[in-house]
C-alpha cells in the first residue's frame, strides 16, 4: 500500500485525547488531485452541518474512510475538524462496502425492492472492517468520551467498542429504515447485527416504526426484555450487561441556512433563468435524487408519461426537471436503474415532446448548494416518490426554500419525512393511478391551498432543524450514560459500574430478570460476532 501524508498531521500526543468522536464510513472530505500537490476538499453534507458545531466546541475527531482505496493517510485537520482516516483495501471496498453494505444491507433495509445478496466472504469483510473502525475508536477516544457512530455500514462497531472501552458513552444513528422483523429475519447474520447495535447506550432511528421494528427483532431473536423504548441487555451475550434506549430521532436540515440562500437575490435571479432555459412553462416540476432504485424515479416518470399521453397534462404547459446524482455506479442494480431511467426519459421525450417543448430535462450531475437552491426556487411542484426512504432530506430542503409559501410537495408515504410533512400531497408510488392523481392535484392546487399547506410544513421544519436534532441526541445520550436510573424506571438492580478497565472484561453478574433473556436466547444462527 502507498502511504500519503497530509499537510497537518495530528500529533500522537492527541491520541486518546478526544472527548467527542464521530464515526462514519466516509470522512467528510474528497481527495483533490487537480492542483500541483494533492490535497483535500471538504464535502459538506447534512452530517457535517449537524455535528460540526459540537466537533469544534469539544475539539472532536472524525473517524472514517477517505474514499481512496489501498492508501494509508495520517490524521489531519481541516476546517477545525480533526480527521482520522481508516484504510480500506480495494478488496474491502468490493466486499465490505459495495457488497455487504450496498448489495446486502441496503436492499434488505429498503423493503427488498431488489433482492439482497448474501455472501459469507462479504460478511467476513464487513466484520473485519468494523473491527478496524472499533480499534481506532478505542485508540483515540479520551476516557469517558462520547462516541457517535453512524449508519448501516458500521452496525458492529458499538458492541466491539463497548467490549474494549466500557467507559465510553456510545450512540448510534441509523440513517436508513430498519426493516420489519419478517424481512430482517432473512439475514444470515441477524443476531450478530442486533448484538452489534446493542453495544450502544442510545440507538437512534428515523421513524418510531423503525425503532419498533428493531425492538421487535431484539425480542424475537434474542429474547431480551424491552419496556417502552428501553432494551435490557443481560450478561453473557458477548456484551456487558446494560440498558439501551432505541427510539426515533428524525433527522432534519440546516433550515436557517437554506432560508437565507433562498432569499439571496443572485439565487432568485438564477431560478428565474432556469425557468426561462426550460421554455418558461406554466408549471415546472422537479425531482432531485441520488440515482437509486429506492427513490421511485421510474414510477414518477411512468406516471408523468401517462398523464401526458392521456392529455391530462400538456407538454406546452409543463416541464419535469429530473436531477439524478450519479451513485454506486459499479453495482449491477445501479447500472440497471440508470439504464431504465434513461430509457423512460428517451421514450417520454420521443413520444410527447415537440420541437421547442421538451417534456423531461434529465440531468445526471451533482450541483453546488447555490444551484440546488435555485432549482428548488424554480419549481412549482416537487416530486418525492421514494419507494422507501429513511427520511428524504430533499423534501425538507424544498419546503425550506419556499419562503413565499408557494409551491406544492408531492410526497411518498414511504419516506420518514411523511411523518412530519403531513400537509404534503401524500402518494403511494407503487400505485401509478394514485401517483398520477397526486401529481394532478399538486399541479392544479389553488394558490390559497398551496399557501396554507406550505406554511404548515415550513412551521414544522423551522422548529425541527439538524442542529436541534444533534443536540437532542447527544443530550439524551449523555443523560443515559451518566444517570440511567433517572430516566429508566426498569433498570435491573445490579448493573455493573462503568469503568475503564481491561479490554474484553467479562461482564458482572446481573439479577434474575436480566439473566432471563440470556437463558432463552436461540443460539441457532451459524455465525457469531467476533
Ligand atoms: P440519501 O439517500 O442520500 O440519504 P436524501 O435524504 O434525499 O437521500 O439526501 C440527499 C442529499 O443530497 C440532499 O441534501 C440533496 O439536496 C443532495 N443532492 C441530491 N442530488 C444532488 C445533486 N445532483 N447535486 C447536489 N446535491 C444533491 C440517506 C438516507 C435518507 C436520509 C439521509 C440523512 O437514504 O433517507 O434522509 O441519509 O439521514
Amino acid at each position: 500500500m502507498d502511504t500519503v501524508n497530509s499537510a497537518e498531521p495530528v500529533g500522537s500526543a492527541t491520541y486518546g485525547d478526544n472527548d467527542f468522536v464521530v464515526v462514519a464510513n466516509r470522512l467528510p472530505v474528497d481527495r483533490d488531485t487537480t492542483g500541483d500537490s494533492p490535497g483535500w476538499r471538504t464535502s459538506p453534507g447534512g452530517l457535517v452541518t449537524a455535528v460540526a458545531p459540537v466537533m469544534k466546541s469539544k475539539e472532536g475527531a472524525w473517524i472514517g474512510w477517505t474514499g481512496v482505496a489501498d492508501t494509508d493517510f495520517e490524521p489531519f485537520t481541516i476546517d477545525g475538524m480533526r480527521l482520522i482516516p481508516v484504510t480500506l483495501s480495494s478488496d474491502e471496498v468490493l466486499r465490505y462496502y459495495e457488497g455487504f453494505s450496498n448489495a446486502t444491507l441496503w436492499p434488505l433495509y429498503h423493503d427488498v425492492i431488489v433482492p439482497p445478496e448474501y455472501h459469507r466472504t462479504w460478511w467476513d469483510s464487513y466484520v473485519q472492517v468494523n473491527e478496524r473502525f472499533a480499534a481506532k475508536v478505542a485508540e483515540v477516544a479520551a476516557e469517558g468520551a462520547t462516541v457517535w457512530i453512524h449508519d448501516y455500514q458500521l452496525q458492529l462497531v458499538p458492541q466491539l467498542v463497548r467490549r474494549m472501552r466500557p467507559d465510553l458513552a456510545i450512540g448510534f444513528f441509523n440513517h436508513i429504515p430498519f426493516p420489519p422483523f419478517e424481512l430482517f429475519a432473512q439475514l444470515p447474520w441477524r443476531d450478530d447485527i442486533l448484538r452489534g447495535l446493542l453495544g450502544a447506550d442510545l440507538i437512534g432511528f428515523q421513524r418510531p416504526a423503525d425503532a419498533a421494528n428493531f425492538r421487535r427483532a431484539v425480542r424475537g431473536r434474542l429474547n431480551f426484555t424491552t419496556k417502552g423504548s428501553t432494551v435490557t441487555v443481560p450478561s453473557g451475550q458477548l456484551l456487558p450487561a446494560h440498558l439501551v434506549r432505541a427510539e426515533a430521532f428524525p433527522i432534519s436540515i440546516d433550515t436557517p441556512y437554506l432560508e437565507e440562500l433562498a432569499r439571496d437575490p443572485k439565487i432568485i435571479e438564477r431560478a428565474q433563468q432556469i425557468r426561462e432555459e426550460v421554455g418558461n412553462p406554466k408549471v415546472v416540476m422537479l425531482g432531485v435524487d441520488r440515482m437509486d432504485y429506492t427513490k421511485g424515479i421510474r414510477h414518477r416518470l411512468k406516471a408523468f408519461g401517462e398523464l401526458l399521453a392521456e392529455g391530462k397534462l400538456d407538454v406546452e404547459d409543463i416541464v419535469l426537471i429530473q436531477i439524478a446524482t450519479p451513485s454506486r455506479e459499479r453495482l449491477e442494480q445501479y447500472k440497471i436503474i440508470r439504464h431504465d431511467v434513461e430509457l423512460a426519459v428517451g421514450r417520454i421525450n420521443g413520444e410527447q415532446a415537440e420541437v421547442g417543448s421538451i417534456a423531461v430535462h434529465y440531468l445526471h450531475h451533482s450541483y453546488p448548494r447555490d444551484e440546488m437552491t435555485a432549482f428548488f426556487l424554480a419549481a412549482d411542484v416537487m416530486l418525492v416518490t421514494a419507494l422507501r426512504d429513511g427520511m428524504n432530506l430533499v423534501a425538507k430542503e424544498y419546503v425550506a426554500c419556499r419562503g413565499r409559501d408557494d409551491g406544492a410537495l408531492v410526497l411518498s408515504e414511504f419516506t420518514g419525512a411523511a411523518d412530519q410533512l403531513k400537509s404534503a400531497v401524500m402518494v403511494n408510488p407503487h400505485d401509478v393511478g394514485n401517483l398520477k392523481a397526486g401529481i394532478l392535484e399538486a399541479v392544479q392546487m389553488d394558490e390559497k391551498s398551496r399557501a396554507r399547506r406550505m406554511k404548515q410544513m415550513r412551521r414544522k421544519i423551522s422548529t425541527d432543524t439538524v442542529s436541534i436534532w444533534s443536540k437532542k441526541f447527544l443530550a439524551e445520550l449523555d443523560a443515559i450514560h451518566t444517570n440511567p436510573e433517572a430516566i429508566i424506571p426498569d433498570r435491573p438492580a445490579a448493573l455493573p459500574e462503568r469503568s475503564a478497565t481491561a479490554p474484553d472484561r467479562p461482564a458482572a453478574k446481573t439479577d434474575a430478570r436480566a439473566e432471563h433473556g440470556a437463558g432463552n436466547t436461540s443460539p441457532r444462527d451459524a455465525s457469531t460476532a467476533r
